[in-house]
Parts: C-alpha cells; sequence; structure tokens
C-alpha cells in the first residue's frame, strides 16, 4: 500500500519579493501493509517482562529466623544466622525443574534488614550471627547462579523500612531507599524486575524512636526519579507494584481475571480493576499474580508444607493462562536451601506442565512433551490481511514476531482446524502480537467429532481477552480438570469482537 502525500512548501523570499510555490511529491511506504497498532502498547521491556511468563519468589532474610511475617525493625544483626552457608543455585536449579525463567529474592523485607553490605545502614549482614550469614551476598550469589543457569533475576526491596531512622522523612528517599535500589541495580545490568509492594508505612522501631510513620506513596518515593536512576543501569527492568510497570493481580491466591487486559488507568484501589485491567485504561500495566506455594506464610515457618503439583498447576493456568504472569514464591529455611519436600513438589510441576502444555523443562525432552495438534492439524482461516506477511502458516511457525490478522476495519474472523483423524484435545493456547496493543475481546470456541455438527466447549467460561497468552481448558474447569478430554475430528475458533482487526502469533493445541 502506498500512501501519497502532497508536501505542499512555500518559499517566502526576503526583502518583499513576490512569493512562489513549489510542489514537492513525497511516498510514504507501507509495502508489507502492516497494522497501526492499538493504544496503549507496551514498551520493549514489558514484552520482554511478559515473555519471563512464570518465576519463583524467594522469601528469606531475618523472618527465616525470628519465625515472623513482618519484623519490626528492632531485631538484633545477630538473629540472622544461618545453619549453612545459604545456597542460592539450588534455589535457581529446583525451580528452573518446575518450568519457571526466573526468580526474584528477597533481600530487604519490611524489617529493613539488607541481605547485601550495603552503605546505607548497619542493619545488613556485616553484624549476622553466623559467619555464613556474614560471608554470604545474598543478591550477588543469586545474580550468579541465576546467570550461570540462564535464568532471569530480580530483587524484592521493600519501600517500607521499619528499621530506619530515616523513614517517613525525605532523606530516607535521598539516602537510604534510592541508594539502595542503585546498589541493587549494580548486581547485574541485566535484571528483569524489581519488586516493590505497596506499603505507606505504619508502626516500627524507626531507629528506636518507635511511633506511627505514615506516607503518601504515590508522591513520597520519587517514582520517576526512581526509575529513570534503574533503568540507567538495568534498562529492561521493569519496576513493578509502586514502580507503575506491572500491577498487582489484587489476590494473593494465584488467580486473574478470566477477562484480563493488559491496560489501566495506572492508579487504582479496586480490586476487581486490579485482576481485570480495564479495556479503556490509558496506561500499558499488565498484571502479575504473587501467590505462595508453600502452606504458611510468605517466609519459612516450623511446618512448612507445600500445596500439590496439581494445584500448582491450577494457578499457573489462571495466571499465565489468563494473560498475567506468576511469581511463586519458595521460602528457603534456616539452612539457607528449599527444603526437599519443596524440591520434590515443583519438579512434579514441571512434569506436567511439560507433558500437558509442552513447557520448555530443563532436564526433560520431547519424548515427555506435549504433541502440538495445531502443528498436525490442516487450518483454514476465513480472511488474512493482503500484503502477504499476515499468512495462516505464522500461526504455528513458532516465531513470536510473525503474525497471522485480518484486514483494517474487521472485528471478526474464524480458524478452524481439521485432523485426519479425530484426535483428543484438552487445552487451547493463543496470543497476540502485544506490540500492536491488546485487541480481541470476544471469541468462541467449538468442537465437532463428525466434521459436521459442532458443539461449544466452556460456555461458562469468559472467552473474551487473549492477550500475552490466553490457555484455555476446553472442558471449562481449571481445577481437577485434564479429565478425558474431547475427541475431536475439527476445532473452530470464532473471533467475534476485536478493538481493532485482530492478530494472532501463536496458537497451540494440545
Ligand atoms: C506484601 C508484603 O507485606 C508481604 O509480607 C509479602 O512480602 C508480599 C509478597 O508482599 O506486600
Amino acid at each position: 500500500m502506498k500512501i501519497k502525500f502532497l508536501l505542499v512548501g512555500l518559499l517566502l523570499p526576503m526583502l518583499g519579493f513576490a512569493q512562489e510555490f513549489q510542489f514537492v511529491s513525497q511516498e510514504l511506504d507501507n509495502p508489507d501493509n502492516a497494522p497501526l497498532p492499538c493504544h496503549p502498547v507496551p514498551h520493549e521491556r514489558q514484552i520482554l517482562w511478559n515473555e519471563t511468563e512464570f518465576y519463583a519468589f524467594f522469601h528469606y532474610g531475618m523472618n527465616t529466623f525470628t519465625g515472623k511475617e513482618w519484623g519490626f525493625g528492632d531485631e538484633a544483626e545477630s538473629i540472622y544466622a544461618p545453619k549453612a552457608m545459604p545456597d542460592p543455585e539450588q534455589w535457581v536449579t529446583s525451580v528452573k525443574a518446575a518450568g519457571m525463567k526466573g526468580g526474584i529474592a528477597v533481600v530487604k523485607h519490611h524489617d529493613g534488614f539488607c541481605l547485601w553490605p550495603t552503605a546505607t545502614t548497619t542493619h545488613n549482614i556485616t553484624g549476622a550471627g553466623s559467619e555464613y550469614g556474614r560471608t554470604a551476598n545474598i543478591p550477588q550469589l543469586f545474580a550468579e547462579a541465576s546467570k550461570k543457569h540462564d535464568m532471569k533475576y530480580g530483587f524484592y526491596i521493600s519501600p517500607w523500612d521499619r528499621n530506619s531512622a530515616h523513614y517517613g522523612k525525605d532523606t530516607y528517599v535521598t539516602e537510604v531507599f534510592l541508594k539502595q535500589c542503585e546498589e541493587l541495580a549494580e548486581y547485574g545490568s541485566d535484571q528483569f524486575e524489581m519488586w516493590f509492594d505497596g506499603a505507606r508505612g505504619g508502626d516500627g522501631y524507626y531507629g528506636g524512636e518507635g511511633g506511627n510513620r505514615n506516607i503518601d506513596a504515590a508522591i513520597y518515593y520519587d517514582i520517576p526519579n526512581l526509575r529513570w536512576r534503574v533503568h540507567q543501569i538495568a534498562p529492561n527492568c521493569v519496576m513493578w507494584g509502586v514502580g507503575g510497570e506491572a500491577r498487582w493481580i489484587g489476590n494473593e491466591s494465584g488467580y486473574a481475571g478470566e477477562t484480563d487486559w493488559a491496560m489501566t488507568d495506572h492508579d487504582t484501589e479496586d480490586n476487581s480493576i486490579r485482576g481485570q485491567g480495564d479495556i479503556n485504561g490509558w496506561l500499558w500495566h499488565p498484571g502479575e499474580s504473587d501467590a505462595k506455594a508453600t502452606t504458611h506464610g510468605w517466609f519459612w515457618h516450623n511446618g512448612e508444607g507445600i500445596h500439590s503439583a496439581e494445584r500448582l498447576f491450577q494457578m499457573y493456568l489462571e495466571t499465565v493462562g489468563r494473560n498475567a504472569t506468576l511469581i511463586l514464591n519458595i521460602p528457603p529455611d534456616q539452612y539457607g536451601v528449599l527444603p526437599q519436600h519443596s524440591v520434590t513438589e515443583l519438579a512434579k510441576l514441571g512434569q506436567l506442565l511439560h507433558s500437558r502444555l509442552a513447557v520448555p523443562v530443563y532436564g526433560l525432552d520431547e519424548t515427555t512433551e506435549a504433541t502440538d495438534l495445531a502443528k498436525t492439524a490442516t487450518i483454514e482461516v476465513d480472511k488474512t490481511r493482503d500484503g502477504g506477511k499476515y499468512e495462516k502458516a505464522n500461526l504455528t511457525d513458532g516465531n513470536k514476531d510473525t503474525y497471522w490478522g485480518v484486514n483494517d476495519g474487521e472485528h471478526s474472523a474464524t480458524i478452524t482446524l481439521t485432523w485426519n483423524t479425530p484426535q483428543v484435545i484438552r487445552y487451547l493456547v493463543m496470543q497476540e502480537p502485544i506490540k500492536l496493543g491488546q485487541r480481541i475481546k470476544e471469541f468462541k470456541i467449538e468442537y465437532s467429532e463428525d466434521g459436521s455438527s459442532w458443539t461449544e466447549l466452556c460456555p461458562n467460561m469468559q472467552t473474551t481477552t487473549v492477550g500475552y497468552k490466553r490457555i484455555i481448558p476446553l472442558n471449562g474447569s481449571t481445577s481437577s480438570s485434564y479429565g478425558n478430554g474431547y475427541n475431536a475430528k475439527q476445532l473452530r475458533i470464532t473471533i467475534e469482537d476485536s478493538r481493532a482487526c485482530p492478530l494472532l502469533s501463536n496458537l497451540n493445541v494440545y
């Protein structure tokens, strides 16, 4: 497609001579007929972040030794006393076996105790109660282990600091918080996320003064400056939570809304908007779900158990499968390692993800991987965008940068998959090329056993948004959902409505 513009140049000669017009012809080419983005669209670092999909949370620190979930900030440094050398490499390899692509280590919680030798406070590991504690620089060891095992990594740093005498004063932001974030950014320019909760203060030790200190998080933490300063050092680091580049999903139970837009109007206290996003939101603000894999707290406690691999698989379907990411917490114990029963269950989870959804899992090969039945089907589409680059083959080419689409002005389309012989199907995976915005807002799934009569699948599920990734359990249930599947000769996906011409970069059937 060529768009021709006539640019009219007006030459105004000096000294009052007669006006003269000059006509310049210029062609602006869009030879591929590339679709326009449907705003808002993500920053490149948000796309990379979304691709991380499933990663670990490691709550470890002072609370691991006090049994608390929120330390007051008055704990003596010597209470932090690991019984062996903390081993972040064991954390990283254990979650890699679960199909995770990275992790976030808590290196300062609300109690203010820093797991690295920071220059900003003496409340840090240099005063630890064991030699292991004094020598194990957790962010450094964690970053090194992650790089070694090709895993993404980042840090949780609590904005609320119940130990610091500066908290609640301007000096906290300039002399403590921003400096700590910069120190941590220095542990790796390739960090993918920094995690900040929405803490607004409360009571604490505050250098011995005690009392209640509350702040207005929206202005107090100087977020624009924080983002700028961290991005100077770690350009692809998404600033989560109060950082404003990815949002809390509104619960800590491991689920996102079935409808989930990656947009909001930024500041919201409304948990239903946190869970579902907002189709009219002006900001690209995708959801992340933080959840506990274990039975007690975020930190390790005596008697800490772990949920079954099936329950964790359900969380995955309800988060990663609903256009959110999942950050799943597994707390290291007082020896600085993940307990063996956690490691065992994580490996089982990896096997489920690999054998049901073909999630690449370190150590598992194609002999146990789910077969992608979209690749063995004949695919028909009722529409294809002009330009020669948006063919249906892009749906199954495994290339995230290519996509199928329809022409401008179209808001619906049908994709039909046909197999030579009926296949047992259980899950449908769809992905939109989100660099062009999130578009699809209504779709329907049907199957046919005989190639002539059609039955709608999961009619009680909201088949609305797709986004970066949607995984639909075809029986409509995310719990105990593996079931017998459907014996399908054909599968039909009808996109019924879209904010702009629908585009899909990927389609899988398992
Ligand atoms: C919350 C904290 O208050 C909890 O202790 C925990 O760290 C959770 C992930 O974030 O905001």
